[in-house]
């Protein structure tokens, strides 16, 4: 029987009509995506285990936008790994999450109101829960690129998921789901310094967190000071966005695609930006040329500065803009 790569619709939750890539064998197509390492998508069905059943059906249209169809997170979370695999590839040429052109795979439906998504080295899998009432699955872009990320660095710098080098893996996360974000460029979901704006974490509408003021939050940290360590890794993730937020579009006031920021520094000094496409390849290089397991605040600072004269030269703007962000939020 006819076995191909197909182009699909996904009919998303929150990013709108996207093509899908999937599979059909004769008459049947599956959430298979065999030019992105043969990453599948799986229906938990609400279970916690296991990998449920692979998307499969007649008709090569997933979802219909509606929360209510259990195809529709699962085109979100396809959509998702699909535009990480893409941001990789095309902005680091990086070849998957191994770098060797293996593809992980997805499970929505987790759970009962589970509000969380993950990623899990031992099954190189990440999953997703449908949110409080099952009414806001966790599915968004930023939140797909974020997790898949975790896989990145756990197969590249290995940051321990504690202490200041915990904040380091989070704030990974953070950097790279905002890059798949802007790079996917969606009309339905544009780029932003703001993780998780689109999946109503908080019941409130507002984003989970705020890359240009973390403290937005109600918890995550501006600036490093000693205790940081001590604090939830996602919260002391806050210094390494803010530095990334400032690294690439400065201090000061500003509004992208329609978002207002208005990011301060520790000390008062200005920082002008060098733009996002160089603050990620810096950041790229630096977590899988400098940094460690073990990487501190002051570990970064100084593998982000060695990543920028590698780049751009010691003596460059762009180095100069990393030690000015890194001063910026007090880290010194
Ligand atoms: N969604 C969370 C994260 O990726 C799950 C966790 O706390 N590890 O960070
Ligand atoms: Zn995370
Ligand atoms: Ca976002």
């Amino acid at each position: 029987q006819y076995q191909g790569i197909e182009t699909g619709v996904g009919n998303t939750h929150y990013s709108g009509k996207v093509d899908l890539t999937t599979t059909q064998s004769g008459s049947n197509y599956t959430l298979t995506d065999a030019s992105r390492g043969g990453h599948k998508t799986y229906n938990l069905d609400h279970g916690t285990s296991g990998t449920g059943t692979l998307l499969s059906q007649s008709s090569d249209t997933w979802g219909d936008g509606t929360v209510s169809n259990a195809a529709t997170a699962a085109a979100d979370a396809a959509y998702g790994a699909q535009e990480t695999w893409d941001f990789y590839k095309k902005t680091f040429g990086r070849n998957g999450i191994k770098n060797d052109g293996v593809g992980a795979y997805s499970r929505v439906h987790y759970g009962n109101a589970y509000v969380n998504a993950f990623w899990d080295d031992s099954c190189f899998c990440m999953t997703y829960g449908d949110g409080s009432n099952n009414t806001d699955p966790l599915t968004s872009l930023d939140v797909a690129g974020h997790e898949m990320s975790h896989g990145v660095t756990a197969n590249t710098a290995g940051l321990e998921y504690t202490g200041e080098s915990g904040g380091l893996n989070e704030a990974t996360s953070d950097i790279f789901g905002t890059g798949v974000e802007f790079y996917a460029n969606n009309p339905s979901d544009p780029g932003d310094y703001l993780i998780g704006e689109k999946i109503n974490i908080n019941g409130d509408g507002k984003p989970l967190r705020y890359m240009d003021k973390p403290s937005k939050d109600g918890g995550s940290a501006d600036y490093w000071s000693s205790s940081v360590g001590n604090l939830d890794v996602h919260y002391s993730s806050g210094v390494a966005n803010h530095f990334f937020y400032l690294l690439s579009e400065g201090s000061g006031a500003k509004t992208i695609n329609g978002v207002s920021y208005d990011s301060p520094t520790h000390d008062g000094s200005t920082v002008t930006g060098i733009g996002r496409d160089k603050a990620l390849q810096i950041w790229y290089k630096a977590l899988t040329t400098y940094f460690t397991s073990t990487t501190d605040y002051g570990g970064a600072r100084k593998a982000t500065l060695s990543a920028a004269a590698d780049l751009y030269g010691s003596s460059s703007a762009e180095y100069k803009a990393v030690a000015a962000a890194w001063s910026a939020v007090n880290v010194s």
